[in-house]
């Protein structure tokens, strides 16, 4: 079996039981997740929010940047942050998850950035809708898909590439995506795309492409490396792939009581404590969370709260009256397409989509 990426020899899978590599520690040190504790946020602060940055943040000036929308369109466009800001503006809150979230769970390890859980937040992003600025430029007739490439440039699987995705028309063309400038009421921070990024609800995080330089109107699909070779789901090495687009529906608890420090095992003393947590989902509406105390022998409903808004994750919480023991907390999701989150997550070569249930160990004293 072909585990190592062409071009470059490297391992794409960690041989079994092997440790995070020192490669794998330097990308986790870049790209941090959101501390589990900050699912008490209905919006995430702007420095708990995770990041994942491919290979380095460019350095940007909005006096100087322009925005540049080609391709098949009748009238190319070049806006200044300036032009955009003073077009129709829209704020939404949006819950926003990394494909590769769960992946340092699977077993054998995908060599990638190590996520267990912590891909995530939430937060308020203003822009201005893509659809004025593509219906702006004029749609000739024989475009299919709208390409978005960043200032950011790198080498991956042996590829130098800028980073760029692409959305197919009728996506690019949805009411809730934005070209936004704003971050939880602040101008965009370099490491969340400043000065403009894309954002798309519901779709996994490597569809909103930071640093934005061009929007390109295509008559094919693309096909450069972030759209065609990486974000596969891939379930076996050589095996066909399927491109990752929504986001899987997934339900995390804030681990109760307190943490052991090198272990981070969960410490708390008997009596009624309440769970809370949060779910979303890019498939549909979260329309139930289930908790289990007992590693998933008996499972109860939680309560659903609110959710901030129709992209954004809900709510949850369940009283658990806590016996003295070791214990396992798991909590599972549902939307009302019927997805739900596997027990166990089939295994795939990129590691992609892993919403295989949190499962928290917790001794009550
Ligand atoms: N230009 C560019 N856009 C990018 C990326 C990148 O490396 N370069 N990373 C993508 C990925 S994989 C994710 S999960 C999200 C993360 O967004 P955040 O860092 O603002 O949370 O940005 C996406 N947009
Ligand atoms: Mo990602």
């Amino acid at each position: 079996m072909t585990t190592q990426t062409p071009n470059t020899g490297h391992d794409v899978i960690a041989p079994p039981g092997a440790g995070v590599s020192q490669e794998e520690l330097a990308l986790a040190a870049r790209n941090h997740g959101m501390p589990l504790e900050a699912l008490r946020h209905d919006l995430t602060p702007v420095g708990l929010h995770y990041l994942l940055i491919h290979f380095d943040i460019p350095p940007l000036d909005e006096t100087t940047w322009r925005l540049h929308v080609g391709g098949c369109v009748g009238r190319p466009l070049t806006l200044s942050l300036a032009d955009l800001q003073a077009r129709e503006t829209v704020t939404l809150p949006v819950t926003m998850e990394c494909a590769g979230n769960g992946r340092a769970r699977l077993e054998p390890r995908p060599v990638s950035q190590p996520w267990l859980h912590e891909a995530v937040g939430t937060a308020e992003w203003t822009g201005t809708p893509l659809r004025g600025v593509l219906e702006e430029a004029g749609l000739a007739d024989d475009a299919v898909e709208v390409c978005f490439t960043g200032h950011d440039r790198g080498v991956q699987g042996g590829v130098e590439h800028d980073y760029a995705r692409s959305l197919p028309l009728a996506e690019a063309l949805g009411d809730d995506v934005l070209l936004a400038w704003g971050v939880n009421g602040q101008p965009l921070p370099p490491q969340h795309g400043y000065p403009l990024r894309l954002l798309v609800p519901g779709w996994y995080g490597m569809t909103s492409v930071k640093w934005l330089r061009d929007i390109t109107v295509l008559d094919r699909p693309f096909d450069g490396y972030q759209q065609a070779v990486a974000y596969q789901f891939q379930p076996e090495v050589d095996g066909p792939a399927e491109p990752v687009t929504r986001i899987a529906p997934r339900a995390l608890v804030i681990p109760p009581g307190i943490p052991d420090f090198l272990t981070r095992r969960r410490h708390l003393s008997r009596g009624a404590v309440t769970l809370r947590g949060r779910a979303w989902s890019g498939t549909g509406e979260v329309v139930a969370v289930e908790v289990s105390t007992d590693g998933g022998a008996t499972w109860h409903t939680a309560e659903l709260g609110a959710s901030p808004g129709r992209w954004a994750w809900r709510p949850w919480t369940w009283t658990w009256q806590a016996e003295p023991g070791e214990h396992e907390i798991v909590v599972r999701a549902r939307d009302d397409s019927g997805a739900a989150q596997p027990l166990e997550q089939r295994w795939n070569v990129q590691g992609m989509a892993n919403n295989a249930v949190q499962r928290v160990p917790v001794t009550v004293a």
